[in-house]
């Protein structure tokens, strides 16, 4: 089973999420930034319920920790707003699990809008919500989870028709596995004949309609329809001893009820094995998509809007494929610097070689946040092709111009040295002139191809070499006496000899 990442352990281990302010209003943190250092798809285990019922505790128990979210000994809530545990849970090598802590609901320093406002956003990001409540599930149970009866008034799926009343079934394909723990659970788990059953039983037994209540009837078929994954564990208290359960964090994990870790350690497996990854409309989330997620739906809030969760949705991929398309071309640009530009001329296969790799980095960054499934993604792709090929084509016209800088000065130097110099000595003399005329000539062009460089080269030699060759030759070739006895001309000597 997962346990504690080894992703950045100097992060540190607790950090806000989502502030509540003094009007109630939400404030992304500054550090909730914490999620985005998870750059691949992420899933996010949520705990809510009615505050001061040990959620604290038992998420740290999920990540394998006595203390770890704060937990309070008090009758005071603890947790305030939404905080995220700072070293995200390893799964698979580009998938990781995020634990989102929550304020407890009910308490009286919140109204029942700020409850819900944290319900709905614990709701709207995880992928796995863990309920937790004290005792069995009866009607007070049922009755304080009536926050979520309210819940399609509060968050939109935003799949109907602009002003169609929007189906719970709607919104349901938009909410996370449901998990709903009972804790301080000390009855026997069995039927009305006697007969052995799961809490997953328990819990459908428990949603099931009763006659003549109809109110409450209508809350479970909510819940129901709402949560169509959804599975219940048990738990007995942690430990009998009150002074010992108001400090549950300072005792040691092996000193907790044998019955109560058996328990424990049942939830954790069935929470990993639950868990999966976080999907908006089947898109994977990654950890700055959650992170824009959260602060876009607070945002909808705090503005007295309800988050409409399919276009919140597809502004933030369209938000984060800008992004990825802008971090993408700049990895290429980078690479493109180091591995190119630095080291001009090249020759043409070389530079396309680089192109080659830079691009295969670059699509990397493009698809790090997984969202190729949709739809807008070949739009940025296309684009992503259509500025990389600017780029090479700015980087093969600079190459361009040094290899002729390159192969110009080097035709220069070596033309001067290894003939002119002669030419102007008269050392081409006699009828061998010619001929050591043109071992020259092999000697250069041999130093010119092997000090130069890039697509000027071939230029430079038919161009500029050959033509002042072939002057040489000229000079050197005595006028025909007579029609038709043509000792040496410049295309003879091409036929006859030289490489
Ligand atoms: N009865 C009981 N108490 C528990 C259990 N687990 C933890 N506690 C105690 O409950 C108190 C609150 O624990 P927390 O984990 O901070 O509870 P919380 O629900 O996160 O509280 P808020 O953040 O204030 O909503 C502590 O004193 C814990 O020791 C449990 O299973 N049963
Ligand atoms: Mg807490």
């Amino acid at each position: 089973m997962a346990r504690v990442s080894d992703t950045d352990v100097e992060a540190p281990a607790r950090l806000p999420l989502l502030d509540v302010g003094n009007a109630e209003e939400l404030h992304t943190s500054s550090s909730s930034s914490s999620g985005s250092r998870v750059r691949n798809v992420v899933a996010v285990v949520g705990i809510a319920g009615l505050y001061r019922t040990g959620k604290s505790f038992l998420l740290n128990r999920l990540l394998g920790l006595q203390s770890g979210f704060e937990i309070g000994p008090s009758v005071n809530p603890c947790t305030k707003g939404i905080w995220i545990w700072g070293q995200p849970v390893k799964l698979a090598a580009d998938y990781h699990a995020i634990f989102l802590d929550t304020e407890g609901l009910g308490s009286a320093q919140r109204t029942a809008s700020c409850d819900m406002q944290i319900l709905s956003l614990c709701l709207l990001l995880s992928s796995c919500f863990i309920y937790n409540s004290m005792g069995a599930i009866d009607e007070v149970a049922i009755d304080d989870l009536n926050l979520v009866l309210n819940l399609s008034r509060h968050i939109h799926a935003g799949t109907g028709a602009k002003g169609s009343p929007e189906s719970t079934a709607e919104l349901a394909r938009y909410l996370p596995t449901f998990m709903w723990v009972l804790r301080d659970f000390h009855m026997k788990l069995e039927g009305s004949r006697g007969e052995a059953m799961t809490s997953k039983d328990y819990l459908e037994k428990a949603l099931g309609d009763a006659p003549g209540e109809d109110q409450h009837n209508e809350l479970r078929r909510n819940i129901r329809e709402l949560f169509t994954e959804r599975d219940c564990v048990t738990m007995i208290r942690p430990v009998t001893d009150e002074a010992d359960l108001r400090h549950i964090e300072r005792k040691k994990y092996e000193e907790l009820r044998p019955q109560f870790r058996a328990q424990v350690e049942e939830f954790t497996k069935k929470v990993y094995m639950v868990i999966k990854p976080k999907q908006v409309d089947g898109g994977h989330v990654s950890g700055p998509m959650f992170v824009q997620l959260a602060s876009e739906y607070c945002k909808a809030i705090n503005m007295s809007r309800v988050p409409v969760i399919k276009s919140t949705w597809s502004y933030l991929i369209q938000h984060q494929l800008r992004e990825s398309l802008k971090e993408a071309v700049i990895r290429y640009r980078d690479i493109m610097k180091d591995r190119a530009l630095q080291c001009l001329p090249m020759r043409a296969e070389s530079l396309r070689e680089v192109h080659k790799g830079a691009k295969a980095e670059a699509l990397q960054v493009l698809t790090q946040a997984s969202l190729e499934a949709d739809p807008a993604f070949q739009e940025y792709r296309v684009d992503f092709r259509n500025r990389i090929r600017q780029v090479f084509e700015e980087v093969s016209g600079r190459n361009n111009v040094a290899s002729q800088r390159q192969c110009q000065d080097c035709a220069d130097e070596l033309y001067r040295r290894i003939i002119e110099e002669k030419l102007q000595q008269g050392l081409y003399k006699g009828p061998g002139a010619i001929m050591e005329l043109m071992q020259d000539w092999n000697t250069l062009q041999q130093q010119f191809v092997e000090k130069t460089y890039g697509p000027a080269q071939v230029d430079v030699l038919t161009n500029d070499l050959f033509p002042r060759l072939r002057i040489c030759v000229e000079k050197l070739t005595p006028k025909p006496p007579e029609r038709g006895d043509r000792t040496c001309t410049f295309s003879s000597m091409l036929a006859t000899g030289w490489k």
